[in-house]
């Protein structure tokens, strides 16, 4: 890259001006996005299915109903993704074929299963709750499609946040096998929770470059101790515990002090060896191959309208 060009891109970024997709960008900068945002947009397609497995088994009309909307947002959240990614220059099917092949990630989050209904409510109030912790900063992100894209879902997020604490108070509020069931879902969502900021700040490849380029607006282990000091006084107040025996309120640095999740667990799991990458990629896979047909219909009534207009 021209360093001149270089000089100014990081001017313009470090004034906190906002990077469109016809300006000039380094190609590290483009590679980048397209990476963290395509990465995203397939964890919000994925993220789908954990929750899709209880639709049909949502135990009234009105939390079926509920439900049914989060996951259909869901598939919203990752369709302006996927619209913000093609600005830099990569179409959805490329980024969906790097999906299904395994060349490009997913959150590791959605490779744990979902085992009761109790789990709906751990997965909004902890995995809703950590993803709103990484993208309400991302709304300033320094690229413009990316960052009014977080504005729309940021909207969404909460209140997917807040139907999860729902779900979860009123578990714990109900009878001693139901605190149980959210207990235990409590208990088997909160490392894997802690785990989708990424790696720590040390193991963070990419974090020093993506904040100078204000793709990153915090690093990993800053956000995750903001979730930590949010969501224990949540579980707290519903009378739930926190698995963590080390779990104290430092004073001095005004935040919980916390155990780190097992992260040979989490290299595991984004390696492909996590307890449902299989099945995960497999669900992906198949509902691309059944669609097929739609899109081949859809190509040739629009190739036939192409040459009707021609004619
Ligand atoms: N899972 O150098 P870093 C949602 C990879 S929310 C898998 O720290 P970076 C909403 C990373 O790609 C979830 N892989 O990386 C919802 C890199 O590998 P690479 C989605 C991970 O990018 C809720 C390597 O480790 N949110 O879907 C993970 O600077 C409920 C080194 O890591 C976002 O994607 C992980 N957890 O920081 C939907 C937010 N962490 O590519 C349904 C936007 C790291 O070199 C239901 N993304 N890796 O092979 C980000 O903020 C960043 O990309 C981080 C990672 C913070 C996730």
């Amino acid at each position: 890259d021209d360093p001149e060009k270089l000089t100014t891109f990081q001017a313009r970024i470090d004034s906190g001006e906002k990077i469109e997709p016809k300006d000039w960008m380094p190609e590290g900068y483009r590679k980048t996005l397209i990476r963290q945002i395509g990465q995203h947009a397939h964890s919000e397609i994925v993220g789908q299915l954990p929750e899709g497995n209880w639709i049909t088994r949502a135990p009234t009309l009105e939390r079926k109903a509920i439900l049914l909307a989060k996951v259909q947002d869901e598939a919203g959240h990752g369709l302006y993704l996927y619209g913000a990614a093609e600005t830099l220059g990569v179409s959805r099917d490329e980024l969906t074929e790097m999906l299904l092949d395994g060349r490009m990630k997913y959150s590791s989050i959605f490779n744990y299963p979902t085992l009761t209904w109790a789990d709906m409510g751990a997965v909004g109030l902890l995995v809703d709750g950590a993803a709103i912790m990484n993208q309400v900063p991302l709304q300033r992100t320094s690229y413009g499609p990316y960052s009014r894209a977080m504005i729309r879902i940021c909207k969404e997020e909460s209140f997917h946040q807040r139907q999860g604490y729902h779900i979860m108070m009123k578990m714990a509020q109900g009878t001693t096998a139901q605190k149980k069931m959210a207990q235990d879902a409590l208990n088997r969502f909160w490392y894997p929770s802690l785990m989708m900021f990424g790696p720590s700040d040390k193991d963070s490849v990419h974090s020093a470059q993506s904040m100078a380029w204000k793709i990153k607006m915090n690093t990993n282990d800053e956000l995750r101790q903001k979730f930590v000091d949010q969501t224990v006084p949540q579980a707290e107040f519903l009378g739930l515990t926190v698995p963590d025996k080390t779990l104290r309120w430092n004073e001095d640095k005004g935040g919980y002090d916390f155990a780190e999740p097992d992260w040979s667990e989490f290299f595991d799991v984004i390696k492909g060896n996590g307890p449902c990458n299989t099945e995960r990629l497999a669900a992906r896979n198949k509902a691309w191959d059944d669609g097929a047909w739609v899109r081949d219909g859809l190509m040739a009534h629009a190739a036939k309208k192409r040459a009707a207009k021609l004619a």
